[in-house]
């Protein structure tokens, strides 16, 4: 892997005095204002992270590099006859902030098909888990047990130099970003196919392997590759991204840390919404005893789900302000590729429907559709419809962009995350109620 390495490391290289600038000469500017609202708020729109990897505009949506998401698939070259890009591109754009060759691309192909077997304890592991277990669990449980093969904790308890912790780094991104095609496939198998595996084809790029493994036709291998580049990254404020930087931050291993961001992406307000609009659609046809609903009764569902305190998955966004590109990339597809299909109908008509009825409401800042809306209704097209699974082909595109991060975290020696917390009573004394309180007190 020596190309893309030495290309990293020239990076990194000529990055590092930009950082170490801005920190020794511009460290007290003012970059944004820190509220009660923002503290209590869950420090929403709150400027205080810093990554590279990408950027979210709330009204474009997110950037890749500086590339929108179809710049991203009109520029990264694909595999031959296939109609979406290589994942293993997107990771050289993530990783580098270039447009790989198809040599390069090659180069990481091969890397991740001689990296990609597991350690035989790993399908112990799942193996031993209930058959009840969520696949989240048990793909953030089999994720950690790996930290074991950690290259970097290795090299930190054998002494190694700060400025060289992005390298093992690098080494253990491969070795994960290689085997979560197979973790994830074995988990599919055991939970949902009797143990029946299908072995990986290690000719194959990582859509079209991960596609080989689920035992799918074409164009599920477009699917994949489609899935896994618009999940990728989302900048570095979203819980998953936070969570994975956050543990990184304390040097704990890639293993620990994607096992943490895995954890947060669990959660039914970020990544477990693609499998929470798919439950929410299946009660909506099995009221319908399978027929579409007509406008009307769409609307009546939606208002119902509102007026029981419930929120409407796949719609709005902490930080987007609009239709989010993801959503409308995979709607394109779907017009092309399933448009008769009734779920598809149903997502197509909620467009339409649910967004006044959320301006309507008055409560949502954001009454577009976010990526989610879309992601489980082509999965269900293409035969996996055990919609618990989604989201780990979510956490399999996430990692791509985290494990990007946390080597240029390590790159740029960012410390230990520590924010400052304050007490409810030191907050009132900020705001001046305290105070007021105690005046008043006194006055009786
Ligand atoms: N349906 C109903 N109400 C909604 C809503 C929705 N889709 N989106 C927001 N609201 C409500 C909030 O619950 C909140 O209500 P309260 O004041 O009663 O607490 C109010 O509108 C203001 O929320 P907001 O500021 O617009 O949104 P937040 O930044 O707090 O939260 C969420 C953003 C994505 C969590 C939110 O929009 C939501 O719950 N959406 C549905 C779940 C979902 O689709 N999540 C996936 C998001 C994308 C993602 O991360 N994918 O991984």
């Amino acid at each position: 892997m020596s190309r893309l390495k030495d290309k990293l490391h020239e990076k990194i290289e000529q990055w590092r005095p930009r950082t170490a600038r801005l920190l020794e000469e511009y460290g007290d500017v003012v970059v944004d204002k820190v509220t009660i609202s923002k503290l209590i708020g869950g420090m929403r729109g709150l400027k205080c992270l810093v990554t590279d990897i990408s950027y979210l505009d709330p009204n474009e949506g997110i950037r890749y590099r500086g590339y929108t998401l179809p710049e991203v698939f009109e520029k990264l070259p694909k595999p031959k006859g296939a109609g979406m890009p290589y994942v293993e591109g997107l990771f050289h754009l993530l990783l580098t902030g270039e447009i790989p060759s198809e040599k390069e691309i090659s180069d990481i192909v091969d890397e991740f098909s001689k990296r990609r077997i597991l350690p035989r304890y790993l399908y112990e592991v799942i193996d031993a888990f209930p058959c009840c277990s969520h696949p989240m669990t048990i793909f953030s449980a089999a994720i950690l047990t790996m930290h074991r093969e950690s290259f970097f904790a290795k090299k930190y308890h054998g002494g190694i130099s700060k400025q060289d912790y992005w390298d093992p780094m690098f080494e253990d991104s491969l070795n994960l970003l290689a085997k979560l095609p197979e973790i994830a496939t074995y988990i599919y198998a055991k939970l949902y196919r009797d143990g029946k595996r299908i072995q990986s084809n290690p000719n194959l790029d990582m859509g079209g392997n991960f596609a080989f493994m689920m035992g799918k036709d074409k164009p599920y291998d477009d699917v994949s590759r489609l899935h896994f580049i618009i999940h990728s990254d989302h900048e570095s404020g979203n819980v998953s991204a936070h969570a994975g930087h956050l543990v990184g931050s304390s040097l704990a291993d890639i293993y620990q840390a994607i096992s943490a961001m895995i954890n947060g992406l669990a959660g039914p307000l970020h990544g477990l919404a693609n499998q929470e609009v798919l439950r929410w659609l299946q009660e909506l046809m099995g009221k319908m005893e399978g027929q579409i609903p007509t406008e009307d009764e769409l609307k009546q569902y939606v208002w119902d789900t509102l007026n029981l305190g419930q929120v409407i998955p796949g719609y709005g966004h902490a930080v987007l302000r609009k239709t989010d590109p993801r959503y409308t990339l995979q709607r394109e597809f779907s017009l092309k590729q399933m448009p008769d299909d009734p779920l598809f109908q149903v997502v197509n008509m909620l467009y339409k429907i649910v967004p006044p009825i959320l301006k309507e409401q008055g409560k949502a800042k954001n009454p577009w559709p976010n990526v989610d809306a879309q992601s489980g209704i082509i999965q269900w097209h293409y035969g996996v419809r055990e919609y618990d699974f989604y989201t780990v082909l979510f956490g399999i595109g996430r990692a791509i962009g985290i494990c990007a991060n946390l080597i240029w975290d390590r790159a740029l020696m960012y410390p230990l995350e520590r924010p400052k917390s304050l007490t409810t009573e030191m907050l009132e004394e900020i705001a001046g109620i305290r105070k007021k309180t105690e005046e008043t007190d006194k006055e009786k």
